[in-house]
């Protein structure tokens, strides 16, 4: 007999399963080497069932490895697809597929609702073998994964492959490269942006997984969220203090469509593959938009993009960390770290009543020259701000050698004087800041101390330029 086979625990067969057995002299078990499951069962079910008929022979174990598809697709793989497939459509997150679950399962795979009493058939028979399989109101995981086993020792393997192709697996289990990642063409100049479908998205999976309904997401519903999916995107980042969180450091609805606003800016692949990972329904592509070319917004006057980008430069320690901190609510520090990995920030900004996004990347010295010059780069970020220390004489030379370095004044600059509720010393350059922007056509330089809180309006001064240059 076969461990893996439950088939023989058809009421049909199981009478006969029983008469082989007490008829056995010898009785020989075959469970798959690759497959603990079937190994499992050995201990679970067969050997105590054996022993449960008063049978009292020898019984030869014979491992093998899994040659046939029959038996293959019941692999760790598949059942680990499975599983998520289970997770994706129980919409609801209480564990438990109820019969709208079931039904929106069926109309996706197969285009066919079940019938009230197709869908009691269903169930009875699971609970018939796998009582864990049923809970009150619908199909444990349990359930659902006995009823794809089922389909397959019926030989309707096709049954399963074609829930598995729906939910986008290829032949070898793995999601396919083409559902994770369809073509999308961003020509020169254009950005990426989330849809309103995209926002909307966002939005309801947020609010499904705020369990304890709180308006924001801690670790373990992050952790519940992303379990469909190969894990959070953001884990090396500094996330979520990237954005807007509570006290305790959950995110907020705020902080979670700005984070995904950020991620598809900088890196709209990585949000195409999570909207397939966390069950985008049909083309993800309908959850992006490409912005027009900046030139033509430009040139219309209006910029109808809503996601802007800002690379924050300065000497090291001259404020930028602090700058970007505040910017999404996080408390000052006295304390000075030097800033050693890439960090960006991201916030929603109101703007004559439209939210707008602003990403706000903070350039090490080292990263400079790779960014200014970047032609590409250069073209896809808003807006450049310099940041000097006003308390430091040597800052403001720093910010001056790097906009003589490279070419850039054809892109919309900032500049921002830090620390400024400390004494104010005389740069040591030629020219003083305020002259030397008069001189280039530029804003004199925004005071601000974030240390007193005394921020100048500069976040919305910074997206304001960027949206108007
Ligand atoms: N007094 C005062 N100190 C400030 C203010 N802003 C920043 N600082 C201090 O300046 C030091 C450097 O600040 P950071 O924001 O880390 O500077 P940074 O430019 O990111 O430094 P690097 O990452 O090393 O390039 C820290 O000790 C901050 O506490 C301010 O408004 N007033
Ligand atoms: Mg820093």
């Amino acid at each position: 007999m076969d461990s893996s086979g439950k088939h023989k625990t058809r009421p049909e067969d199981r009478e006969q399963t029983e008469a082989e057995i007490r008829k056995a002299h010898v009785i020989c078990i075959v469970y798959a080497i690759d497959d603990s499951n079937t190994f499992n069962r050995l201990s679970l079910y067969w050997l105590p069932y054996i022993r449960s008929l008063g049978v009292n022979v020898p019984v030869v174990l014979v491992g093998f490895t899994q040659i046939n598809n029959t038996i293959s697709v019941l692999k760790p793989q598949c059942v680990e697809a499975l599983k998520r497939i289970f997770k994706l459509c129980d919409t609801d997150k209480d564990n438990i597929l109820n019969d709208n679950e079931l039904n929106e399962f069926q109309r996706k795979c197969f285009n066919a609702p079940l019938q009230p009493q197709e869908l009691d058939g269903v169930k009875e028979v699971v609970r018939e073998h796998e009582p864990s399989g049923v809970g009150v109101t619908g199909l444990t995981e349990a359930g659902f994964i006995f009823l794809h086993s089922l389909f397959i020792q019926r030989g309707r393997l096709e049954t399963t492959w074609t829930v598995l192709r729906k939910f986008g697996y290829g032949d070898d289990l793995d999601l396919r490269e083409d559902f994770l990642l369809p073509f999308l063409e961003v020509p020169l100049e254009c950005s990426v942006e989330l849809s309103p479908l995209g926002y909307q998205f966002f939005t309801e999976l947020f609010q499904i997984f705020d369990k304890d309904k709180d308006g924001a997401l801690n670790r373990l519903e992050l952790d519940s969220l992303f379990s469909t999916s190969p894990g959070n995107p953001w884990a090396n980042t500094g996330f979520p203090h990237t954005t807007i969180t509570t006290e305790t450091g959950s995110v907020t609805l705020q902080g979670w469509l700005a984070q995904w606003s950020m991620t598809t800016l900088l890196d709209y692949k990585t949000t195409l593959k999570y909207l397939a990972y966390l069950g985008f329904e049909g083309d993800t592509r309908t959850a992006l938009k490409v912005t027009k070319p900046k030139r033509v917004d430009r040139k219309k006057g209006k910029i109808q993009r809503n996601v802007f980008s800002c690379y924050v430069f300065g000497a090291p320690g001259s404020g930028k960390t602090s700058l970007l901190k505040a910017f999404v609510h996080k408390p000052f520090s006295e304390k000075y770290t030097p800033t050693t990995e890439p960090f960006q920030v991201v916030n929603s900004v109101e703007m004559k009543g439209a939210e707008k996004y602003l990403v706000m990347q903070e350039v090490e010295p080292n990263q400079v020259s790779e960014i200014l010059s970047n032609k590409k780069k250069l073209d896809q970020c808003d807006l450049l701000c310099f940041v000097y220390d006003t308390s430091d004489a040597n800052s403001f030379g720093f910010v001056a050698a790097l906009r003589e370095k490279y070419k850039i004044d054809h892109i919309p600059t900032v500049l921002v004087a830090t620390k400024c509720e400390l004494d104010l010393v005389t740069q040591r350059h030629e020219v003083q800041p305020d002259i030397y922007c008069r001189s280039l056509g530029l804003a004199v330089p925004l005071s601000v101390s974030v240390k007193e809180n005394q921020m100048a309006d500069l976040y919305h001064i910074l997206t304001g330029v960027a949206m108007n240059p």
